[in-house]
């Protein structure tokens, strides 16, 4: 069933978010399982914030995803009562399976698993999930937004909220539907302000230059992991980087300097190729938080969401649950954890820059043993991105650091190479096809893949060859 033929309720939407919000307050033996996420970890913070209120500190639990084994740890627990945030909603029926004796509740806006109209009516699990009332969880409700309605009596929740649905990337265009109801909450409880702004990371919490040099989404093209470009650039544009010998941040500029920094970096990026597109989400609505402190990014709901990613990959959930919570503590060091993942990410470009070869059909990055698997994809897409002429996708290969068997690979690609017939999902899909237990898929212009270490040059000669048949038109057949 799609969205269109499912009639749009919203109003049944906020009841059962309400309804599921009051069940949750009077849980007394909970655990919240929450995804890793940058939507995931503000999502199970506001549910937590929601019991504390009633005096209870729910337990808390972070999966990467839903397997075997973190199920097999869960029903090893005594939890009376389960709120899944941000996952469930494709697992219901092993969820049900494993967990007959508890109570569950799964706030959730990925697509469900089976249609509302087809769940059994008699089970332990009550699910909220935009897509039973015909909205799309994929770009107007998040997880933490659909955890923030159940709990709309606490409008100060709508900040995490927010950081979610940034973290989700759903503001991509703007908010729309229910997201953009909840920054109507935000807004009118004076809990956030609205501008139109650059949407580039670390307006708040950066020097001038490392906002240029560490601009990753997107990548600005000669400016990107080049500090020496960055300095000239400022200063050919007579913006004031540097003040009384201290470096300033992008909000700490005079109005007219910031406007003039935007204007001329949108020229920069048009005349360096960059895609007219994509240099018009480079402007776009920003979410500022009026109760936290400007210099921090704590300010900003998009670094927020960063810090919270950040926290995520690094095995740090807790301390991203901590900073949703104010910790002073888990500020402190969630801000070293993401410092930490933006210095990884920086060496990691450096040296692919070293690293990078031409295998032919695809760029070549082999970073075994010196970039995590956690990074490699952005290393990948940066380093695709930076290359004066991509004519090719990039395949980057790093060790699975959870199984030694394994090899993590990342392939990405361009707008343009995918108008040629390049997708990198079937490419993936097929290549990892009868090579043990490798699999691989994604979207059409960045894939992932987790290949056995011995197949390696196997799968590298199939990948070559479906790229080449791809790019030159000729069908590609899955078997
Ligand atoms: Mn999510």
């Amino acid at each position: 069933m799609t969205e269109i033929e499912k009639q749009r309720d919203e109003t049944g939407f906020f009841k059962a978010c309400i309804v599921a919000g009051k069940r949750i307050r009077e849980f007394d033996d909970a655990v919240i399982v929450h995804h890793f996420d940058a939507d995931g970890i503000p999502a199970g913070s506001i549910v937590f914030s929601a019991m504390y209120r009633n005096g209870i500190a729910p337990a808390m639990q972070c999966w990467k995803k839903t397997t075997p084994e973190y199920l097999q740890k869960l029903k090893e627990t005594t939890f009376k009562q389960i709120v899944f945030c941000d996952l469930g909603a494709g697992y219901t029926s092993k969820l049900a399976e494993a967990l007959p004796d508890r109570e569950i509740i799964i706030l959730d806006h990925h697509e469900p698993e089976t249609p509302v109209n087809q769940r059994p009516a008699d089970s332990n699990i009550t699910i909220v999930n935009p897509h039973d009332f015909g909205i799309d969880g994929g770009n107007e409700a998040c997880g933490g937004g659909t955890s923030y309605l159940c709990f709309r009596e606490f409008p100060e929740l709508s900040q995490l909220a927010l950081v979610s649905t940034v973290g989700d990337m759903q503001d991509r265009a703007g908010l729309i539907g229910v997201n953009k109801l909840i920054l109507k909450d935000s807004v009118d409880a004076g809990i956030t302000t609205v501008k139109k702004d650059l949407r580039i990371f670390g307006r708040s919490s950066r020097s001038l230059i490392g906002f240029l040099s560490y601009a990753s989404d997107p990548f600005l093209p000669g400016l990107t992991g080049n500090d020496k470009n960055c300095a000239q650039f400022l200063a050919e544009n007579e913006i004031p980087y540097k003040q009384n010998d201290k470096y300033v941040s992008y909000y700490e500029l005079q109005e007219d300097d910031r406007k003039r920094l935007s204007s001329a970096l949108i020229e920069h990026c048009l005349a360096n190729g960059m895609a007219e597109k994509a240099v018009d989400k480079m402007i776009g609505d920003v979410y500022l938080f009026n109760n936290e402190q400007p210099g921090t990014p704590f300010f900003d709901s998009h670094e927020f969401s960063v810090v919270m990613n950040a926290c995520g990959r690094n095995n740090e959930a807790q301390t991203g649950v901590g900073a949703c919570l104010k910790n002073p503590d888990s500020r402190k060091k969630a801000m070293e954890i993401m410092q930490a993942h933006r210095q990884n990410l920086r060496s990691g470009m450096t040296l692919a820059k070293h690293k990078l070869s031409d295998a032919g059909e695809f760029y070549l990055l082999d970073l075994r043993g010196q970039v995590k698997d956690s990074i490699i994809g952005t290393v990948a897409g940066a380093t695709l991105a930076n290359l004066v002429q991509s004519t090719k996708p990039i395949i980057a290969l790093s060790l699975d650091e959870d199984d030694h068997e394994m090899l993590k690979i990342s392939a990405r690609g361009t707008n343009e190479l995918i108008e040629k017939g390049l997708d990198l999902n079937q490419m993936l899909r097929i290549a990892c096809k009868d090579l043990g237990k490798s699999t691989g898929g994604g979207h059409k212009v960045a894939a992932g893949a987790s290949v056995e270490k011995r197949s390696l040059n196997e799968f590298l000669l199939k990948c070559a060859g479906i790229i080449h048949k791809q790019l030159s038109g000729e069908e590609v057949k899955l078997d």
